[in-house]
């Protein structure tokens, strides 16, 4: 696998590194060190940008040359920064894309935050190796995430200046995402950490139910508290989102496409026990790593989307009849890097159809498809009811992206769970006990680091024979932390 390349191409840069050591004295960018530099961005995805970025690095220490590609992302990043901030200012833009350019720029100052942590993660010797490298993975994961996001923003967007910025968006990014592969080329430590830590308030503030608004046209569930916020397409960001016992929903009917109730681009995001009600494009669990518990999530296309590490643990996972010709399909995962380590896992969750789409003879339903080409999303020890297709999965665009997603199915029960008539494709997976063991609330999400500050409660391990049961009950309260955005269109 690319662990064993990467430390082949290690054990070779050591061997390489005592040969030029033992043979001369020889000065910085010396013939030898160039050629190392070179040899280590050719396993980049821009080898001439990172190149260029390390053309006057002394270094021959992994390590140290990581560290200064990612000084170099940062000054990009800091520089696109400004760029951003002018344009949302001064760009003669309809109002129409105001949004867009604002979204750019919420993302890319996320971005930003991200380099810099991931800066000061690698350069702090205290905590664990092991966490410090899941960190930075973890963060510059959601940065290469955040890039694409802006760029199909502005898609729809024109005016004189979208070239220059796209094009300043795009060399930018190239930066990050050589960090990103770079960092799988680090060697990491050999013994993992299980430091606890405790999710904290960086900043945002809390939302106290007042802010709430009961919403009398919701009448599925009358115990929930409805949060009706901003309508700007802001998002829920910031590290350390809580949300518990409470609804967020989207009211546009399914006419209206892609109408997102909740978008989550926060890193340790839990939400326990909540109803997330849409149709198309519900839920976009954007980047970072995740958490949903106990939640009620409905809707019809691709309603569970994005690209962040995410696990779903005994949720009702809920489709509904869609517009007249179309079919339904639970999630799009979008993962678009291989060295990104994210993906969609649903545990013990129960996949179900709404009455309606439960009695409809002729439309099709899919577990999911791949919006992006190395999209990963599994199924395990979950219910699957006898509405999805014997298929299972479809495609999103011809045969791309199938022989490198990954869509894996393990122990799941119910008439839908047949794998006997699964898609062919070289990415689907049956998976065995040590294979889903890759998409646990551990593996996946580092949750045994952070959860346990939420007082939600969780399994982290595939039986739920070890779960954490021992938890606070808060009787009759929610928060809500961070800032919640219930995007109506
Ligand atoms: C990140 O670091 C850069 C350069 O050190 C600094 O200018 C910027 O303010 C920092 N931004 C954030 C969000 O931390
Ligand atoms: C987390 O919070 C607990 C209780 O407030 C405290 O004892 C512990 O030291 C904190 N852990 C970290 C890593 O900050
Ligand atoms: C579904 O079909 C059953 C049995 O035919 C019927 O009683 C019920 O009203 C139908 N429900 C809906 C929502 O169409
Ligand atoms: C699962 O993890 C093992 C190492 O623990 C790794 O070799 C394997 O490639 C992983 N599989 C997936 C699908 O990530
Ligand atoms: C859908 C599903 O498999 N639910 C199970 C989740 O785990 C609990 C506790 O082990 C079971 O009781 C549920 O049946």
């Amino acid at each position: 696998m690319s662990f064993y390349k990467h430390m082949i191409l290690f054990h070779f840069l050591l061997i390489l590194i005592l040969v030029s050591a033992t043979s001369t004295n020889e000065a910085p960018s010396s013939p030898t060190t160039t050629s190392l530099t070179r040899l280590i961005c050719r396993s980049t995805p821009y080898p001439d940008v990172c190149f260029d970025s390390l053309k006057l690095s002394v270094s021959i220490d992994i390590n140290a040359i990581l560290i200064q590609s990612l000084k170099v992302a940062i000054s990009e990043a800091v520089k696109l920064l400004s760029l951003l901030l002018n344009t949302d200012h001064g760009f003669n833009i309809i109002e129409k894309q105001k949004g867009t350019i604002q979204d750019c720029n919420q993302l890319h100052q996320i971005t930003v935050h991200s380099l810099n942590k991931s800066l000061i993660r690698l350069t702090t010797a205290s905590a664990s190796d092991t966490l410090k490298l899941v960190d930075v993975s973890a963060f510059l994961a959601a940065a290469v995430t955040n890039k694409n996001t802006c760029l199909e923003g502005l898609q729809s967007a024109s005016g004189p200046l979208k070239p220059l910025l796209v094009g300043n968006i795009i060399a930018a990014y190239k930066h990050v995402s050589n960090c990103l592969s770079l960092l799988s080329t680090v060697p990491a430590a050999a013994s993992g950490s299980t430091q606890q830590r405790n999710v904290t308030n960086t900043g945002m503030a809390w939302l106290s139910r007042k802010d709430s608004h009961d919403d009398s046209d919701y009448d599925d569930e009358d115990d929930y508290n409805m949060l009706t916020v901003a309508t700007d397409g802001s998002a829920v960001s910031g590290e350390g989102f809580l949300a518990r016992d409470i609804g967020f929903q989207n009211l546009a009917g399914p006419e209206k496409h892609q109408a997102v109730a909740l978008r989550v681009n926060a890193d340790f995001a839990a939400v326990y026990r909540c109803t997330i009600n849409g149709y198309q494009d519900t839920l976009y669990v954007h980047s970072f790593r995740q958490f949903y518990r106990e939640c009620d999530i409905y809707g019809t296309i691709d309603y569970i989307f994005g690209n962040a590490a995410v696990v779903f643990q005994e949720c009702n996972i809920i489709s509904r009849l869609p517009m007249p010709g179309q079919f339904t399909v639970i999630s799009a995962q979008s993962r678009h890097s291989p060295d990104q380590q994210t993906g969609i896992s649903f545990q013990n969750c129960s996949v179900i159809a709404t009455e309606d789409l439960s009695n409809s003879t002729t439309v099709k339903n899919y577990l999911g498809r791949p919006w992006k080409p190395y999209s990963r999303t599994v199924f395990i020890k979950s219910y699957i009811d006898d509405f999805i297709d014997p298929e299972g999965w479809v495609q999103w665009s011809g045969d791309e992206g199938l022989d490198t997603l990954y869509y894996g199915e393990y122990a799941n029960v119910g008439p839908g769970s047949n794998v006997d008539g699964r898609v062919t494709w070289p990415g689907h997976h049956v998976m065995d006990y040590y294979e889903a063991s890759n998409f646990t609330v551990s593996e996946l999400i580092t949750g045994q680091e952070w959860l346990d500050s939420t007082s939600f409660p969780y399994d982290d391990k595939i039986t739920s024979s070890n779960s954490n049961k021992y938890f606070q009950v808060l009787f009759g309260m929610f928060w809500t932390f961070g800032c919640i955005n219930f995007v109506q269109t």
